[in-house]
């Protein structure tokens, strides 16, 4: 019986990623590097450092360690200038409504991100109460696919793995809570997400018989 859900944030609670988009097209467009929309798709659930991997690879472009990082400082400085103007609208529909749910029906509900940037954009969102537990890129060494982020999710609900749930819209998040035992709810694309145990379009009408496995 699955007792607890875990949320990743970017693309399942909020659509940062077009906020991501923006400040990594900056970044491109300063390196001269032809970067778009589908690429942009490839940096879904991907670690910051990651990321900009992938735009010097598109651009044929390689850098020192230390270039990296000044980079990838900037591109954040930029992305965060959109977050922090975040408002409590641009939470995806019938995500409140959902988590409000599970709450009531004492299910233990958590975060699971890749993202160090998570508390902020939870903070906008005025969600931080609402969440037993928090975990994000600055608590984890491992990115996805490695389970890190959603086993410490639940140890610290208390929860065993099997007894939990992992909505995601990353391929590489699915396979992180896959090899972490968990059962999994794709967030989004269809043909993408089809290792996911089930896939949902959002969030919209969905009720508990979703839990359900
Ligand atoms: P930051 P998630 C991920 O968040 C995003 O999907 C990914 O595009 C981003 O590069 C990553 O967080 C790191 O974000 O630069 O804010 O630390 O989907 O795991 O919630
Ligand atoms: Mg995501």
């Amino acid at each position: 019986m699955i007792k607890a859900c875990i949320f990743d944030l970017d693309g399942v609670i909020v659509d940062t990623a077009k906020y991501h988009y923006l400040a990594w097209k900056r970044l491109a467009e300063e390196l001269n590097i032809n970067f778009n929309e589908e690429d942009n798709e490839r940096l879904k659930g991907v670690s910051r450092m990651k990321s900009l991997d992938i735009i010097l690879e598109i651009g044929n472009i390689t850098l020192k360690e230390s270039e990296k990082l000044e980079f990838a400082d900037k591109k954040n400085k930029w992305y965060r200038e959109y977050i922090l103007k975040m408002e409590e609208t641009e939470i995806l529909p019938g995500v409140k409504i959902f988590l409000n749910q599970l709450k009531q029906n004492n299910l233990k509900i958590a975060i699971g991100s890749a993202s160090k940037n998570a508390l902020t954009i939870l903070q906008r969102l005025n969600l931080i109460d609402i969440f037993d537990s928090i975990i994000d890129g600055n608590k984890v060494s491992k990115a996805k696919p490695d389970p890190e982020v959603f086993i410490k999710a639940a140890q610290e609900m208390h929860i065993k793995p099997e007894e939990c749930v992992v909505f995601e819209d990353s391929i590489a998040g699915i396979q992180a809570a896959k090899i972490g035992q968990m059962k999994t709810i794709g967030v989004g694309n269809h043909q993408t997400l089809k290792e996911a145990d089930k896939i949902i379009n959002g969030f919209k009408n969905i009720d508990l018989k979703i839990l359900e496995f």
